[in-house]
C-alpha cells in the first residue's frame, strides 16, 4: 500500500515553521523528502515528518540546526532520541507514564502553593521546572496550565485576582534569571500590543529563545505603535513578535503602519486576542508556544 506523502506546504503548516526553512534544511542539513512527485516536488513520507518534528524537538532545547538534523537522521525511526538536559538533575530521562504522573503532580503541586500565596514555595516549583526541563516544557507543562486554571477559577467566581499576581510575580522573576544570548547584531523584538498587560507569554518567549541561542529585546507590557516603531528603526530587527491576549487589544489595523526596514523582518503575532480575519497577509501568525520558538529561532539571521 502506498503511504500518504505530503508536499512542503502541509509539512511547514504542521510544524508550524515557514516552507523556505524546510527547504533551507534539506539543501543545507540533508534533511529533507524521500520522495519527489512526478512534477519535482517534495513529498514527505511519515518516517520523513517524523524526522522533522525530532529535529525540531531538539531545536527547541537548544540544539543548533545542523547537531539537531544530525541526531534526526541517526535516530531510529519510531525512537524518539532523549531531550538535551538542562542545568543540573535533568539526565534522567523518565518512562512515559512516571514521566506523566510527575507532570500532573507538579501541576497540582504549583496550583496549591499559588492559591496558598506561598512565594517561596511557587519560586522553588517554577525555577527547579525551568532549569530541569527548560523554558519551552516548564512553560507548556506547567506554568501555562496552572495559569489557564487560575485563569478559570477567576471566570467563575470573580476570585482569585491577587493569585493571579502573586504567580505572574514570581514566574517573571525565575524568567529574569535565565540566561541571556549572547548579542548578534539583529535581535528579535518582542512586545504587547497597546494597553495589553498580559506580558508573561512574552517574557517567557524571550527566555525560551535566549536558550536557543537567539538574542532578543523584550519592550514587554502595552507598547504603543510608536514606541514599537522607533524600536524597529534602532535595532534594525531580525523579526518582531506581538502579542495579543484579550479582544480588547487585537485589532491588528495598525500593524500595516509598522516602518519597513532593510534587510526585512519578520512580523509575527501570537495570542488568543487577535481578529484573525484581519490579519494583513504578510504577518504570520503563532497558535503554540513552540510553534513560536521555533518560527522565530529558524529564521535565517537568527544566530
Ligand atoms: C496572569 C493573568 C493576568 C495578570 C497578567 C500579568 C502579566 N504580567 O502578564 C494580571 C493579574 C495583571 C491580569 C490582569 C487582567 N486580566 Co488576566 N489573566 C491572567 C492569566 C491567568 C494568564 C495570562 C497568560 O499569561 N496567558 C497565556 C497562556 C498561559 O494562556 P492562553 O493564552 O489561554 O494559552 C493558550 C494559547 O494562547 C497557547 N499559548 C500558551 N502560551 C503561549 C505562548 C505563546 C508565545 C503562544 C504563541 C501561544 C501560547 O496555548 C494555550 C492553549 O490554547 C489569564 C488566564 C488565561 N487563560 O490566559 C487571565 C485572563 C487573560 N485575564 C483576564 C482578565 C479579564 C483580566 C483583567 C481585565 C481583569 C482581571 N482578571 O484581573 C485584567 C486587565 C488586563 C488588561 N487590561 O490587559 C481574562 C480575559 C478574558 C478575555 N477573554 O478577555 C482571563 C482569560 C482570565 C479569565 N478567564 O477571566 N491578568
Amino acid at each position: 500500500m502506498r503511504e500518504a506523502q505530503l508536499g512542503v506546504g502541509a509539512v511547514a503548516q504542521r510544524l508550524g515553521v515557514a516552507a523556505s526553512t524546510l527547504r533551507t534544511w534539506d539543501r543545507r542539513y540533508g534533511i529533507g523528502p524521500s520522495g519527489r512527485s512526478a512534477g519535482g516536488h517534495r513529498r514527505y513520507t511519515p518516517a520523513d515528518v517524523a524526522r522533522l518534528e525530532t529535529m525540531q524537538r531538539q531545536i527547541l532545547t537548544g540544539v543548533p540546526p545542523q547537531e539537531a538534523a544530525r541526531v534526526a537522521l541517526e535516530a531510529p525511526p519510531g525512537e524518539p532520541p532523549a531531550p538535551r538536559a538542562h542545568g543540573a538533575g535533568g539526565n534522567r530521562v523518565p518512562l512515559r507514564a512516571d514521566h506523566d504522573e510527575r507532570q500532573a503532580a507538579e501541576v497540582r503541586g504549583l496550583a496549591r502553593a499559588a492559591m496558598a500565596l506561598d512565594a517561596s514555595a511557587t519560586a522553588g516549583t517554577v525555577r527547579n521546572a525551568l532549569r530541569r526541563d527548560g523554558v519551552v516544557r516548564a512553560w507548556d507543562d506547567l506554568i501555562a496550565p496552572v495559569l489557564i486554571g487560575i485563569g478559570r477559577k477567576h471566570a467563575v467566581s470573580g476570585d482569585c485576582v491577587e493569585v493571579e499576581h502573586l504567580l505572574s510575580a514570581v514566574v517573571l522573576g525565575c524568567l529574569a534569571e535565565t540566561p541571556a544570548a549572547p548579542p548578534n547584531g539583529r535581535p528579535v523584538l518582542l512586545a504587547c500590543a497597546p494597553e495589553e498587560q498580559h506580558s508573561l507569554p512574552v517574557h517567557a518567549l524571550a527566555a525560551a529563545l535566549a536558550e536557543t541561542g537567539v538574542e532578543t529585546l523584550t519592550l514587554g507590557a502595552r507598547v504603543p505603535p510608536p514606541a514599537l516603531t522607533a524600536a524597529i528603526r534602532r535595532t534594525g530587527p531580525n523579526a518582531v513578535f506581538v502579542w495579543s491576549q484579550t479582544t480588547e487589544t487585537g485589532d491588528p489595523a495598525w500593524l500595516a503602519e509598522l516602518p519597513a526596514s532593510r534587510p526585512p523582518y519578520r512580523l509575527v503575532v501570537g495570542g488568543p486576542g487577535w481578529n484573525r480575519d484581519r490579519l494583513p497577509p504578510h504577518i504570520t501568525r503563532v497558535a503554540a508556544f513552540p510553534e513560536a520558538v521555533t518560527a522565530l529561532a529558524s529564521l535565517p539571521g537568527a544566530r
